[in-house]
């Protein structure tokens, strides 16, 4: 699929993920940031077992308005987001509508997405006209890994009640 930007999934064996009709297979953790996940469980507190990765080569890359939602993630999922490269605009608004707000991410900060961050709110990483240098984005999740039998139950189709 086309996308404004380039992306990679780094995750534990079995860990797929799938979102705007794309399914991705997990590919092994080099070790750096192997090395970042286990830092950020020492300073957070928090397990992950995937980082979605996305390069922004230029200004015209980009991310639309969404939410992390995807049931896998589960209903509050924690989602720690580290920027590194050129500085970048996230924007944030609530899902209901009204006024986003925006934040410029430096090279170096980590935004935690966590609580009903994606049940109320959207987010997107906006266009920019600026000539910009490139930018790194890494997000690291937790994502529930259902066993065969859960998966075949779940596409199996609801048994009908007797009349
Ligand atoms: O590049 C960013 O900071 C945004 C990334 C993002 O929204 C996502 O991975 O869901």
């Amino acid at each position: 699929m086309d996308e404004p930007r380039l992306t990679a999934w780094y995750a534990d064996p079995g860990v797929r993920y799938g979102y705007s009709g794309q399914a991705l297979e997990p590919a092994a953790w080099p070790a750096s940031l192997d090395t970042l996940r286990r830092e950020l469980r020492a300073r957070l507190g928090c397990d992950f077992n995937a980082v979605l990765c996305n390069a922004y080569r230029d200004g015209q890359d980009a991310m639309g308005w969404h939410a992390d939602d995807e049931p896998e993630l589960g209903p509050e999922p924690v989602i720690a987001s580290l920027s590194l490269g050129a500085t970048r605009r996230f924007r944030i608004r609530p899902r209901r509508g009204g006024e986003s707000v925006g934040l410029e991410l430096e090279s170096g900060s980590l935004l935690l997405m966590d609580g009903r961050s994606q049940a109320d709110y959207c987010h997107a990483l906006v266009r920019t006209r600026r000539p910009v240098r490139p930018r790194i984005n890494l997000t690291f999740r937790q994502v529930m890994v259902r066993s065969a039998t859960q998966a075949e139950a779940l596409r199996r189709p609801l048994a009908r009640p007797m009349a």
